[in-house]
């Protein structure tokens, strides 16, 4: 998780020096002498915190604070200001500029420690809480809450981009009986499988999985018209299928299947994510009545 690399941007040496030594021992300490340097640096590696100086010659460090707070991919990483300047306005204005912390130099090295280790707590607690509380306990995909933000987001980018966006809505088959014939920790397990099963079949980078609700997971795939949701919802059900756990009671064969909902949107059909839930979802209630272990678009 963390690799404890802290970013100095100061443009004075003998402060990075002074700065290093405090800090090198317990973190992988690099440094920028100025605002610009830091910027292509941290493109290249996102720093765990930021020390940064404010007076510097071109950029300074307000600015560069502002910057930083503003885009998606540099917005969390904590930045403590760490500067002579040393009036309440001046600590005001960049607490306001998003910084979780403000040094005044000459600074304690003791101090400086214990707020750089403090503020990394905090930020690996906050990263921690944020995964759980988009992930389901169980099988460790999405759960709702994620899925419907990612739906928000991926309805846009269709739009914008003009792509199709296909949902799968996946159903257990028989699953009631399958709880009360191998119990309910059988059933956890066989969800985990199925689960695990659904997110390997799907493609890494476009597709999400998520668990909807207690035996029934969906899937947003972007970029994806009808045919090639056709074929991934197939791949699903088939490999499923192909993981032969028994199932002495289920209603379709002997072994756990699933029935699968699909439902498209192109450029020429602008369905809002709520209508391609709902669709998909009448395609599995089809996919159900016509015997389960199908994919019904
Ligand atoms: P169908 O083929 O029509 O989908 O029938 P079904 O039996 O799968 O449908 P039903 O909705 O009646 O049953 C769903 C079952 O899923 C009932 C519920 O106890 C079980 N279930 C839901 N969440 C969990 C879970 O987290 N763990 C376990 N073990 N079972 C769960
Ligand atoms: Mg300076
Ligand atoms: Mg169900
Ligand atoms: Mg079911």
């Amino acid at each position: 998780m963390a690799d404890r690399y802290i970013l100095v941007v100061d443009d004075q040496m003998n402060n990075i020096e002074t700065l290093g030594e405090v800090l090198g021992d317990e973190y992988d300490v690099h440094f920028a002498l100025s605002a610009e340097q830091a910027l292509v640096q941290i493109a290249q590696h996102l720093p765990e915190l930021i020390l940064l100086d404010i007076m510097m010659p071109e950029m300074d460090g307000f600015q560069l604070c502002e910057i930083l707070k503003a885009k998606v991919e540099t917005r969390d990483i904590p930045i403590i200001f760490i500067t002579s300047l040393s009036t309440p306005d001046q600590e005001t204005r960049g607490l306001e500029a998003g910084a979780v912390d403000y040094i005044v130099k000459p600074f304690n090295a003791s101090i400086v420690r214990a707020r750089v280790h403090n503020h990394l707590e905090l930020k690996r607690t906050k990263d921690l809480l944020r995964v759980l509380s988009q992930t389901d306990a169980l099988t460790g995909l999405a759960n709702r809450r994620r899925l419907f933000e990612h739906l928000d987001t991926v309805q846009d980018k269709a739009l914008r981009l003009d792509q199709p966006l296909s949902v799968l809505l996946i159903d257990v088959d028989s699953f009631k009986p399958y709880n009360d014939l191998y119990g309910h920790i059988a059933g956890d397990v066989c969800l985990q499988r199925v689960a695990g099963t659904i997110q390997s079949s799907l493609r890494s980078v476009t597709d999400m999985g998520a668990r909807y609700g207690g035996e029934e997971f969906c899937c947003v795939l972007e970029n994806a018209d009808q045919d090639l949701a056709l074929q991934i919802a197939e791949r699903i059900r088939a490999n499923i299928e192909t993981l032969h756990i028994p199932h002495l009671h289920s209603m379709v064969l002997p072994i756990v299947t699933v029935s699968i909902g699909v439902a498209s949107s192109t450029s020429s059909n602008r369905s809002l994510h709520a209508n391609l839930l709902m669709a998909a979802d009448k395609a599995l209630y089809v996919a159900k009545d016509k015997g389960r272990n199908q994919v019904i678009v």
